[in-house]
């Protein structure tokens, strides 16, 4: 006979990228020093960013999230044919440390007060302490941890293993909140319990793409990164805005 409380939720951790924080906000930046661009600017730099994370922790060929953004930064300007110095791209780069929270993230976050609140993202210790204190939420978390620790990231589980030694709790005591499909994906195979919040829903999607609406980099992003991966996990719980998340794991 299963006890029944002994997976019961212990602490409820979040991703940060695209989660708390509207990576998309680093738009105004690339906008402002390349006009015209911005938009094709912010959505390959986030997707080679992550590509890179995958790179470096498949290839044992560890840097920290700051630097894997740099790199992918220098990536993304390099298809333009621009030859850009170190300092544009630490000045670049820093739009990174200044993102936007999402307007649900606050809210969310409060309906949450008593529960055990945590953060587990790929950012580097400095990233995460800029932007928690830049946003005022730092308090509201009894850990932020970077899978820097591990010198690994996500989906690699020791990035969630991470976290459950952090916590002291079984994988199936952690609820790992998440708008990142991989995300999700690589949660719930370690055994992590795993909520989605779904900022774009498939009906979204597929009224952008419809025959006759022109696709640019936008719809192209949200079509690899706004979705469910196509194989494997079904998160636990979905929400579309994160002051659902509450009501729907009172009681777990
Ligand atoms: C993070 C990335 C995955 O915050 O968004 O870990």
């Amino acid at each position: 006979v299963r006890n029944p409380s002994s997976d019961a939720i212990g602490a409820v951790i979040f991703d940060t990228y695209g989660t708390l924080f509207d990576t998309h906000s680093v738009i105004s930046v690339l906008e402002a020093e390349y006009p015209g661009r911005g938009e094709y600017l912010t959505q390959i730099w986030r997707l080679k960013q992550l590509e890179y994370t995958w790179l470096r922790a498949l290839g044992n060929d560890y840097r920290d999230f700051g630097e894997v953004t740099r790199e992918a930064l220098h990536y993304s300007l390099s298809t333009l044919g621009k030859v850009d110095d170190a300092t544009r791209i630490e000045r670049l780069a820093d739009a990174y440390n200044q993102l936007s929270l999402f307007p649900d993230a606050l809210p969310g976050l409060h309906a949450l007060a008593g529960r055990r609140l945590a953060v587990l993202s790929n950012g580097s210790p400095q990233m995460l302490d800029a932007l928690l204190h830049g946003a005022h939420i730092a308090d509201l978390f009894e850990a932020v941890i970077s899978v820097d620790a591990a010198r690994t990231f996500k989906p690699d589980p020791d990035s969630y293993q991470l976290a459950c030694d952090v916590l002291n709790l079984q994988p199936a005591q952690v609820l790992l909140v998440s708008s990142n499909g991989f995300d999700i994906q690589g949660a719930a195979r370690f055994g992590l319990k795993t909520a989605r919040i779904e900022r774009f829903t498939a009906d979204a999607l597929r009224a952008q793409v419809a025959p006759g609406r022109s696709i640019g980099p936008a719809e192209v992003f949200r079509a690899l990164r706004t979705q469910l991966e196509g194989f494997g996990a079904q998160p636990d719980i979905v929400v579309g805005s994160l002051p659902e998340l509450a009501a729907e794991i009172r009681g777990m």
